[in-house]
C-alpha cells in the first residue's frame, strides 16, 4: 500500500498519531503536497463522507476522521503556503439567530474543509446582518445556513431575503433537521442539502458552475 493510501486509509479510521506520521513520512519521500493532500486527506474524507450519507458511520466516526484530517493539514499548512495551492472556492456558514445548535453545521465545515475549502464560521445565532457583513467583508462565493428549530425557520427565510436584496454575487444555500427542498425553493434559496456530504457536493456544483 503506497502511503498516500495509508493516509486515506487512517483518515477513515480516524487516527491521528497515524495521519500525523504517515503525512510527515510522505513529506520525507519528496511526494508533492497536491497529492498529499488530495489523494490522502481530501480522499480519505471523501470516503467517510460517502459512508456518512449511507449511514454506514455516524457522527462520531465523522469528528475523528475530521480531527484526523485537521492533524495532516497542520503538518502540510507550511508547504501549503510555499507552493501557493489554491483553495477551492471560500463558504461562509452559520447557525440562524436564535438557533444555538451547530453540531450539524460544525460537520459541514468539516466536509467542506476536507473537500478543499476555506470556511468561514460565523457561529451560532447569527443575525441577518452578521452574514451581510461577511459577504461584503470576505466575499465568499456562497453562503451557507443552518436551523434545527420550527421556530427559527422564518428567520432563515428573512436572512435569505435579506442576502438575496444586497448586490453581491454570493449563493445562498440552506440545511438542518427542519428544512426541505420545497422549503428552501420557497424562501428563495440557491440550493438545499439534506447533509454533510450532500452540502459538500452542492457546493461544488455552485461554485463550478456545473448543476
Ligand atoms: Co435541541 N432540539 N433544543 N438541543 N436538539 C432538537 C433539534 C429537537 C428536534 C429535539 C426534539 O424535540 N425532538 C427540537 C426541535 C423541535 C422543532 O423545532 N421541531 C429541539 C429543541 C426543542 C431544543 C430546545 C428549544 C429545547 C429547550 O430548551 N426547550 C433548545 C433550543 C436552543 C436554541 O437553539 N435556541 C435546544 C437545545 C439543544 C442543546 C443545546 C441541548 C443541544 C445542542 C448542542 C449543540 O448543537 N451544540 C441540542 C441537541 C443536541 C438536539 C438534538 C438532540 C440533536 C441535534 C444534532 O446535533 N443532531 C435534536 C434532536 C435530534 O435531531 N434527534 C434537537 C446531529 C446533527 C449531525 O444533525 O444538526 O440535523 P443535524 O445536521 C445534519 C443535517 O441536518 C445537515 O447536515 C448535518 C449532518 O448530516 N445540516 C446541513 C445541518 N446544517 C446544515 C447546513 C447546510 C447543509 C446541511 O448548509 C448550509
Amino acid at each position: 500500500m503506497s502511503v498516500l493510501d495509508e493516509i486515506k486509509e487512517q483518515v477513515i479510521a480516524g487516527n491521528v498519531r497515524n495521519v500525523k506520521e504517515k503525512t510527515e513520512a510522505a513529506i520525507a519521500e519528496g511526494i508533492d503536497v497536491s497529492l498529499i493532500l488530495n489523494e490522502g486527506l481530501i480522499a480519505g474524507m471523501g470516503v467517510i463522507g460517502g459512508l456518512f450519507k449511507r449511514d454506514e458511520v455516524y457522527v462520531p466516526e465523522v469528528l475523528m476522521a475530521a480531527r484526523a484530517m485537521h492533524t495532516g493539514l497542520a503538518v502540510l499548512k507550511p508547504l501549503i503556503a510555499k507552493a501557493g495551492l489554491k483553495e477551492r472556492g471560500v463558504v461562509a456558514i452559520g447557525t440562524v439567530k436564535g438557533d444555538m445548535h451547530d453540531i450539524g453545521k460544525n460537520l459541514v465545515i468539516m466536509m467542506l474543509e476536507g473537500a478543499g475549502f476555506r470556511v468561514i464560521d460565523l457561529g451560532i445565532d447569527v443575525p441577518a446582518e452578521e452574514f451581510l457583513r461577511a459577504v461584503e467583508e470576505q466575499r465568499p462565493q456562497v453562503v451557507g445556513l443552518s436551523a434545527l428549530l420550527t421556530t427559527t425557520m422564518p428567520q432563515m427565510a428573512e436572512t435569505v431575503k435579506q442576502l438575496k436584496a444586497c448586490d453581491a454575487t454570493a449563493q445562498v444555500i440552506v440545511g438542518g433537521a427542519p428544512i426541505t427542498e420545497t422549503f428552501a425553493r420557497e424562501i428563495g434559496a440557491d440550493g438545499y442539502a439534506a447533509d454533510a456530504a450532500s452540502a459538500v457536493e452542492l457546493v461544488v456544483s455552485l461554485v463550478s458552475g456545473k448543476p
